[in-house]
């Protein structure tokens, strides 16, 4: 063996016994050390999300789209009386849909396939009360393909909302035939339009009925192997309010039936106030920029997600004033979140995993991959400052725990360095989850602190942004 090799095999078998012993690095990436002493990432703290449900925290925000009988009634829940040829939409146009959801930002759409009233908005030969029996396209129209197709097209997830009340049924008061439909309408919706990625099950009216939900469960999973299933679902859990707000703290883990499972929440809302579906005097109820800028802050920058409900008219489309709202939030909020000043800041954490590069806190510059700070497993509370050259000016601050890992911070805060080269807090709170998003006076400063002050296990970040919010973004006062 010449000198050379016998050399490296020294370094490469001092490295690996070091790393053996006490599973720290070298530090140096990319020397032969490195690569064979990897630092072992923290273990999940179970439970973990399923990767569609990892997938379906990526979207966001998604467009839920109130369609049927009731938009021709100017009313929010039918009884099942209403005839099937007063469906009659004089210009469907799914494409504008799912279009103005992409453009709006959002991952997905789901549409109402049936709602309480019973009435099918598909051509099925299970009921009559359905789309066959209406004048739109002679019978022959088939309103779910057409926004499934859509959604393809557009690059948006599709899902259905599947009323599990239904009032025009009348195997309704048969729990058993009752089922046998319900799973009918749900075989056809889950084979014949292309992957699902959410079912939305609505609780309302179902109280006292019996249903066979292991047994629609099972259907959807056998079917659907990816989709969700949301609200009466093991998947998806209802926020609690039908106002887009989350609480302040968000836990994703969550007991039910006795189990601690991954249910993250799902915050809907109508953009008009109490209005699911099109009301032809309902314009005057649509939500303010500011308003639905506070939803978004308090969903997503709260850790859950955001169905946002826009109703399709009479004629089939998104009406203008709503879409106008819409995407002039979509560009608030594109505005606030363009420049992360976190690009030109330098990095220092209180501890490092295994003082890895692979865990070091400049993995926080990019979101939604693999790379991520880490602590040591002893230590379960730590910060990340970051400092700049010049001062800089901001008033958002967004976090993200690495939840693939599970979720684990319980509380944290954030911190400036003030004038007198003091650390001042200027904002805490407890969970973060998938994102929270801190609204904070504005703040000019050369160092800012993101502290993890309590956390279930060794905390991970994915991701740690500053932003200087657009003008025409909500402004937070400076306490007196
Ligand atoms: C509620 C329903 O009763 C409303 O009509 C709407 O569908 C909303 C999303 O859920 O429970």
């Amino acid at each position: 063996m010449n000198i050379f090799l016998k050399l490296c095999f020294m370094i490469v078998s001092v490295c690996f016994i070091a790393s053996a012993d006490s599973g720290s690095v070298c530090g140096k990436e990319g020397s032969a050390c490195c690569s064979l002493k990897k630092v072992n990432p923290p273990e999940p703290l179970y439970p973990v999300s399923s990767p569609q449900q990892l997938r379906w925290h990526q979207q966001e925000i998604g467009m839920f789209c109130h369609f049927g009988i009731n938009t021709f009634h100017n009313e929010e829940w039918t009884d099942g009386t209403k005839p099937a040829e007063s469906f009659n939409p004089t210009d469907f146009n799914p494409q504008q849909w799912a279009d103005v959801a992409k453009k709006a930002g959002m991952g997905y759409l789901i549409v109402t396939a049936k709602h309480h009233d019973g009435f099918v908005l598909y051509p099925t030969h299970h009921t009559d009360y359905c789309v066959r029996f209406s004048p739109w396209q002679n019978g022959q129209g088939d309103v779910i393909k057409g926004v499934a197709e859509a959604c393809q097209k557009a690059g948006v997830h599709f899902g259905f909302y599947l009323s599990p009340w239904d009032r025009h049924e009348p195997r309704y008061n048969d729990n058993k035939a009752y089922d046998e439909y319900f799973m009918k309408l749900l075989r056809e919706l889950l084979t014949n339009y292309g992957p699902v990625f959410e079912v939305w099950f609505d609780g309302a009216g179902t109280e006292g009925h019996v249903y066979d939900w292991e047994g629609y469960y099972k259907l959807i999973k056998e079917l659907q192997p990816d989709a969700l299933i949301a609200i009466c679902g093991p998947d998806i859990r209802w926020v609690g309010n039908e106002d887009g707000l989350a609480p302040e703290t968000v836990w994703n883990v969550q007991e039910r039936n006795g189990k601690k499972v991954w249910y993250p929440a799902e915050c809907d809302v109508p953009i008009r106030r109490g209005q699911w579906f099109y009301h032809t005097d309902g314009e005057k109820r649509l939500l303010s920029l500011n308003q639905l800028l506070k939803i978004y802050y308090h969903s997503v920058g709260r850790g859950a997600v955001l169905l946002l409900n826009v109703s399709p008219d009479r004629s089939g489309h998104l009406p203008e004033p709503d879409v106008n709202r819409l995407l002039e939030w979509r560009s608030v909020l594109d505005e606030t979140f363009k420049i992360n000043l976190a690009e030109k800041a330098s990095w220092e954490a209180s501890n490092v995993r295994g003082n890895s590069p692979e865990y070091s806190p400049e993995m926080c510059l990019k979101e939604n991959d693999n790379n991520y700070w880490a602590t040591d497993n002893d230590v379960q509370s730590g910060y990340v400052i970051l400092r700049f050259d010049k001062p800089v000016i901001f008033d958002r601050v967004v976090i993200k725990e690495q939840i693939a890992l599970g979720q684990r911070i319980e509380e944290h805060s954030v911190w400036v360095k003030n004038k007198n080269g003091q650390w001042e807090r200027v904002s805490s709170a407890t969970t973060i989850g998938y994102k929270r998003i801190h609204c904070i006076p504005e703040q000019k400063t050369k160092e800012i602190k993101v502290q993890i002050d309590k956390s279930l296990a060794c905390p991970t970040l994915d991701f740690i942004g500053i932003y200087n919010s657009s003008p025409r973004d909500l402004k937070v006062q400076k306490k007196k």
